[in-house]
């Protein structure tokens, strides 16, 4: 039996797990256990820049590889986390500040200026990434004009972050290097010619490294506190969403998925980036996986909205609005009343969700949702058309055969959602696991050390066996009213008109 730590960090909660590869009847398998969990969040400092306590988080971290530890041995540890942000290491060697969050609003007047310098069209043909106003390129570009970088010695990814206060070795883990505009789809590593043309210095970004590599070994003051070893940190899967891919338990290469958790990241699994200008135009990324795949996907904005709705809710002490209650009763809405394109910018930033719906709701001129069970509906059913549209969109553009829609994450264990998304995009859905981020996670750090063995196909049939998935079958009944529901949200696509 070998031991492995993964460390997975999202918006709204990060988590410590420690998995065993373990033998049962002859075979490997995974047993996984949560040993700390803790909240997180971005929040506004003193200047109203929207930031991450990431000295909180590391604590929490050490804590949890601490308790990690207590339950015997580690093999290894790997870290995944949300993408795009950065924290800037000083002269020093130490944290310059806290980092800013992607939710803030800072890059926004120097998006224009990163495009006069490069392109889109050809910004996309170099790193291939869907237009986000947070993607890396346009927060570094805000940080420079602000004279940010000054005295900086490295910009660090968060998971890269986290390992290097570990470990003191500063690396770019690839799948999140890919995530931040600035890698070149060709060489698989950063462009020095983007970096040079928004007025990046090239050591800023220290070099990428293959999802399997070894980092470092823990530090003496880290090893001190926490109680382990040399335990070596290992590069993973670390944009959390390359992780979660990882971890799906595909049987082929014929699966669609979403990841769905905050977002929902929705797409196919490629050999090849797809980097048309028709890719561009339909806003699909190709965010690089393990071992050599290409994640091409897009960035539906998730339950994301429905976090926020709810926290809007508990501030005004509105009843009844845990997940549970709220599932219930938007199953009893009548479905697609209301629909919202999730993916409008003004859902972007934290804040009150139920207004900006009804705001959508009354330009578009639908039943305003008034309750918390009819926003929910809402939100849902409008996530539904969203996951329809980049499934059918995504298959359309790379050309791959889809036969099955995996969801993972947590709402993989949304009944409704997960109904929903089978009838409208008219393929059956496995549903879960929910935790497919942390498998992903260690499936990389067991092959890394010997402990598993194959390609990512046997990887991740050693992560599904014993797993209690959930089959949704499509109901061919209700596939027209989805594709009527896409058509009032997005317009009459080109084939149907
Ligand atoms: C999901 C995720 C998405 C990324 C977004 C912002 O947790 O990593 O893949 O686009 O967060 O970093």
């Amino acid at each position: 039996m070998t031991a492995f730590a993964a460390v997975d960090l999202g918006a709204s909660s990060g988590r410590v797990i420690r998995a065993e590869v373990a033998e049962v009847d002859g075979e490997p398998r995974l047993v996984l256990e949560e040993v700390a969990r803790f909240a997180n969040g971005a929040v506004p400092d003193g200047a109203g820049t929207l930031r991450w306590d990431l000295t909180a988080l590391f604590g929490e971290v050490v804590q949890g590889l601490r308790a990690a530890g207590r339950r015997g041995p580690l093999a290894g540890i790997g870290i995944d986390s949300w993408a795009v942000d950065y924290g800037l290491i000083g002269a020093d060697g130490a944290l310059v500040a806290e980092p800013v969050a992607y939710r803030d609003e800072r890059t926004a007047p120097v998006i224009s200026d990163v495009h006069s310098a490069v392109d889109p069209e050809e910004l996309y043909r170099i790193a291939g990434m869907q237009h986000l106003p947070f993607n890396t390129i346009y927060q570094l570009a805000a940080e420079r004009a602000a004279g940010g970088l000054e005295g900086v010695q490295r910009a660090l990814l968060i998971p890269d972050l986290l390992a290097y206060l570990l470990t003191g070795v500063a690396v770019s883990e690839l799948t999140n290097a890919s995530t931040t505009a600035l890698l070149d789809q060709r060489t698989r590593t950063w462009s020095t010619d983007l970096l040079g043309r928004i007025g990046v210095p090239a050591g800023l970004l220290p070099d990428v490294v293959e999802p399997g590599q070894v980092i470092g070994t823990l530090s003496e003051s880290v090893r001190e506190v926490t109680g382990l070893g040399e335990v070596p940190v290992i590069a993973v899967g670390s944009h959390d969403t390359a992780s979660a891919v990882a971890g799906i338990p595909a049987t082929g290469a014929d699966f669609a998925y979403v990841s769905c958790g905050t977002w929902s990241l929705v797409g196919v699994e490629l050999t090849e980036p797809v980097l048309t200008e028709a890719s561009r135009a339909a806003n699909f990324t190709n965010e690089l996986g393990v071992d050599g795949t290409v994640r091409y996907l897009r960035n539906v904005m998730g339950l994301w909205l429905l976090q926020e709705s709810q926290r809007t809710w508990r501030e005004a002490a509105e009843p009844g609005t845990d997940i549970t209650t709220l599932l219930e009763v938007a199953a009893r809405v009548p479905a697609r009343r209301t629909l919202v394109d999730v993916d409008h910018p003004d859902f972007l930033p934290p804040g009150d969700m139920p207004t900006r719906i009804a705001a959508q709701a009354r330009a578009s001129i639908q039943p305003v949702p008034a309750t918390p069970a009819e926003v929910t509906r809402c939100i849902l059913d409008s996530l539904t058309v969203a996951y329809r549209r980049a499934v059918r969109e995504a298959t359309e553009l790379s050309r791959h055969p889809v036969r099955v829609l995996h969801i993972v994450g947590g709402g993989s264990r949304n009944a409704l959602l997960c109904q929903a998304a089978a009838d409208a995009t008219g393929l059956p859905v496995i549903a879960g696991p929910d935790e497919s981020t942390a498998i992903g996670n260690v499936l990389v750090q067991a092959r890394a050390v010997g402990a598993l063995s194959g390609d990512l196909a046997a990887l991740r049939a050693v992560a599904a066996r014993g797993l209690a998935l959930t089959r949704y079958e499509p109901d061919p009944a209700e596939r027209e009213a989805w594709a009527v529901a896409e058509e009032r949200v997005h317009g009459v696509p080109a084939d149907r008109v």
